[in-house]
């Protein structure tokens, strides 16, 4: 295997339809999320190999995601687990801010062990990718984490971060001290402005990130494009302009993007394009995963065209 390895909790995503409080919602769409799980369907669509691992409960819903995952190219290796599948509830409360509640302690997904990860998957892959978000889940979770990203590393494979700080599941020195460590341990960082402050001081956040360790530090910054230090390299791109119908998964987007055109071997530039497009197409598409576009629609994207 030679391509992107991931693991962690997907969650069945109940999102209100239109805007308001979610007390007037009149319909709700069902869909599928999960950082890790965006990024390796992210990566399929643009036809890259991607092996996603979790726990999911004996429920519909967990049904589903294996399902969706299958269905979009990726090799879904989901764990049966006794507990149910975490559910995600949201709502657009204005055309700025969404609103998230998660249903997750407990759930299926945060009983992943160390042991349900070969050590196999991770010595073969071409990238092993984690987030900040699955160490927030449990003991178990945070050692299934650092557990990998040790055997990888060892193993040469390179490992891939996105910071991904939830406030709903910790307080940020809580994540800062956990996180520091991993990301000390990666070759790949992608975090958003607020996310790097997690760690470092001042206004040099690429050079910052870059002295704990990683090579390819990615500032992950909306509608203001990125920029990033690879290799010693700084680069600048600015953002694609996009009516922003649904911001949840754009970063996700971004990441496979980025890692897809890596593992492809592109030059670090046009993996940073690619990773642009790829969010800037996510955020016009209402849902979490729904957005991720293939390799004709990025074209159709960046090309301006967009009858199709
Ligand atoms: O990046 C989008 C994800 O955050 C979303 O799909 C759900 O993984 C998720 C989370 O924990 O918030």
């Amino acid at each position: 295997m030679s391509g992107l390895f991931t693991f962690g909790e997907s969650m069945g995503v109940i999102a209100a339809d239109g805007i308001g409080p979610l007390a007037y919602a009149r319909s709700f769409s069902f869909g599928v999320g999960g950082a890790e799980s965006n990024v390796a369907i992210g990566v399929a669509r643009l036809g890259g190999e991607a092996t996603w691992l979790g726990r999911v409960g004996p429920d519909a819903t967990g049904a589903l995601i294996s399902r969706r995952l299958t269905d979009s190219g990726v090799r879904a290796m989901a764990i049966p687990d006794d507990m149910f599948t975490g559910l995600m509830v949201r709502y657009k409360r204005s055309g700025e801010f969404m609103h998230v509640d998660y249903h997750r302690a407990g759930s299926a997904g945060s009983r992943l062990t160390p042991a349900d990860i070969p050590p196999a998957l991770l010595r073969e892959a071409g990238v092993v990718h984690v987030t900040g978000i699955t160490p927030a889940l449990s003991s178990t979770c945070r050692a299934a984490v650092f557990q990998s990203v040790e055997t990888a590393v060892a193993a040469g494979v390179p490992v891939s971060i996105d910071v991904n700080y939830r406030g709903k599941l910790w307080s940020r020195p809580d994540a800062a001290a956990v996180l520091r460590d991993l990301v000390s341990m990666a070759d790949i960082v992608f975090a958003g402005p607020d996310e790097a402050s997690l760690f470092v001081d001042g206004d040099d956040q690429l050079g910052g990130l870059a002295k704990l360790g990683p090579t390819e530090v990615i500032v992950k910054d909306g509608g203001r494009g990125c920029v990033a230090l690879i290799n010693g390299e700084r680069h600048e791109v600015p953002a694609l302009p996009v009516t922003v119908i649904d911001p949840i998964g754009a970063g996700d987007a971004f990441v496979a993007g980025y890692l897809a055109d890596r593992l492809a071997g592109a030059a670090p530039a046009q993996c940073l394009r690619t990773a642009i497009a790829a969010g800037a197409f996510a955020v016009t598409v209402p849902g979490d995963c729904e957005g991720l576009p293939d390799r004709a629609e990025l074209a159709a994207l960046t090309g301006g065209d967009i009858r199709r």
